[in-house]
């Protein structure tokens, strides 16, 4: 039987209100919904839900599931590889929009939690917890938009990594309605629990491909009070790595962020944000910029991070540093390295890498990659920088000067293979922290085994038997 685009449209209205299910056929807007955060990916939902609670979630999806309708759950839609927006093709797609379920339900100091709806966008949640005197670590460019729930799916990274982990690593417990309507109650705020099977493990990373996130528990740390932010010039990455590993060993658990930027990246930076100040007397190749926090004064902080630092520049593990004097210097400091994603996408065409390999390994594989890179690929502009203390580099490729972002745009499949196939090589992985989705799906095949991919099948297939929780998206 053909569908029925007015009668479905009808039923989800019927079930969540006529005012939260958009679609485009009476008129209403869906392109910020359609469309991904780095506007490469757009294709037609069926419609936009807007379910209020756990509840109207399950009845969507027993309704989904009764007529074949794939659900493509949304957050913020901020994410890096076009996982939260249709794909072109296949069944009816409708988009399922939890923004309107953004209650944090419980701030439990003493036990160290927030339970919050999956809705809760992540900067919403960082300044409640900071309100009762406690940190929720996860920390991103797009905090200020991307939601609890999309942080879990894609099992977000950021800027905190190196002391508090990532998302994975904060997640407690869950709340899931399945594929087929079913809730599932994992909403526990437990540090341990042996119980069998670690169910939630398998949503976090996900994708939205296995169901949908609806609530979580997460962890809560007490409030840093004095915290110190520094910028480093520095020669090679190989400095950089050396002086990773003398500055955690002087700063021990104070330091949180380790973020290397390169000299190209600050100027593209300059170049969009011209406000953005000279931080260092010169230009150097690379730099770094660095993170302590803990819970004592500012001062006592600021002069431990000096110390290091000073020790370092003797030991030559760092050519140049400016430690921030205040808050607002930090601050200035952050925002140079916020930009470079806005700065680079300002810039036109540029191709996306998010790797990880042993931090160890970093240094050979740049210094290997950027001159490969230049000779394949004359006069591409390599924007390296990222989250070094994970092992973690966005290892961007800007256009050529003159090249449409188009035009550079179908020269990705030859960079990826470049990028990818030397991390592959040096048994690292193509994505660390933006996930797969449709972006890259299709590289799976060949960076991971057929074991692997075999496991992951038999998985959404027990999960997801008619394939209708975001289809086309990782595998
Ligand atoms: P969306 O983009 O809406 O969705 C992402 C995926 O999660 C999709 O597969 C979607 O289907 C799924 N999903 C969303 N909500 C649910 C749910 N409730 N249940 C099940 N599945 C769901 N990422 C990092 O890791 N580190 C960074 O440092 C970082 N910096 C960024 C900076 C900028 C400026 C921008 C634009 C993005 C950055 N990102 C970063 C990427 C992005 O913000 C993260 O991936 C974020 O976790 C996505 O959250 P979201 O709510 O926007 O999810
Ligand atoms: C970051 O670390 C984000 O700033 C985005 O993960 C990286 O824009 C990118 O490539
Ligand atoms: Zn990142």
């Amino acid at each position: 039987m053909a569908f029925d685009t007015q009668a479905w449209l009808a039923e989800a209205r019927a079930l969540i209100g006529s005012a939260h299910v958009l679609s485009a056929d009476r008129g209403d807007d869906l392109s910020a919904y359609t469309r991904d955060w780095r506007g490469k990916f757009q294709e037609p939902a069926l419609a936009v839900l807007r379910p209020a609670d756990t509840g109207e979630v399950q009845a969507l999806m027993r309704l989904a599931a009764r007529s074949g309708v794939a659900v493509i759950p949304q957050g913020g839609n901020t994410g890096m590889c076009a996982a939260s927006v249709p794909v072109p093709g296949g069944r009816p797609q409708a988009i399922l929009q939890l923004g309107r379920m953004d209650r944090i339900f419980e701030i439990d100091p003493e036990n160290n939690t927030a339970t919050v709806q999956a809705g809760c966008i992540l900067q919403t949640l960082r300044e409640r917890a900071a309100a009762a005197g406690r940190l929720f670590p996860l920390s991103l460019g797009a905090e200020g938009s991307c939601q609890i729930g999309g942080n879990i799916a894609t099992n977000a990274g950021g800027v905190q990594v190196l002391r508090y982990g990532n998302m994975r690593d904060l997640v407690l417990g869950l709340e899931v309605v399945l594929p087929d309507g079913e809730r599932l109650d994992l909403l526990r705020g437990l540090r341990k629990d042996n119980t069998g099977y670690d169910l939630k493990q398998f949503f976090i990373g996900a994708e939205g491909t296995l169901g949908v996130i609806t609530a979580a528990t997460v962890k809560l740390f007490p409030a840093p009070s004095a915290g110190s932010v520094a910028f480093a010039g520095l020669d090679s990455i190989g400095q950089a790595v050396r002086l990773l590993g003398a500055m955690r060993a002087r700063m021990g658990e104070r330091f949180a962020a380790f973020e290397l930027i390169s000299g190209d990246a600050v100027d593209l930076v300059r170049r969009y944000f011209p406000d953005t100040p000279a931080l260092l007397e010169r230009r150097w190749p690379w730099h770094v910029l660095m993170e302590a926090a803990d819970g004592g004064g500012d001062e006592a902080l600021r002069e431990a991070m000096q110390a290091a630092l000073m020790a370092c520049l003797e030991e030559g593990c760092v050519e140049d540093v400016v430690l921030a004097g205040n808050l607002g210097q930090g601050r200035t400091l952050w925002s140079l390295r916020e930009n470079i994603t806005h700065a680079q996408q300002m810039d036109g065409g540029n191709i996306k890498h998010d790797i990880s390999l042993p931090i160890s390994r970093i240094p050979a594989f740049v210094e290997r990659m950027l001159p490969q890179l230049r000779q394949s690929f004359p006069g591409a502009r390599p924007i390296v920088y990222g989250h070094l203390g994970d092992g973690n580099l966005h290892f961007n490729v800007s256009a050529p000067a003159g090249v449409a972002p188009a035009a550079w745009q179908e020269r990705t499949g030859a960079v990826n293979r470049l990028v990818h196939d030397a991390v592959a090589a040096m048994r690292g992985s193509i994505s660390a922290e933006h996930g797969v989705g449709q972006l890259k799906r299709h590289e799976m095949a060949s960076y991971k085994t057929a074991a692997e991919l075999d496991v992951m099948r038999r998985i959404k297939r027990a999960l997801d038997p008619q394939g209708l929780m975001n289809p086309g998206k990782v595998l």
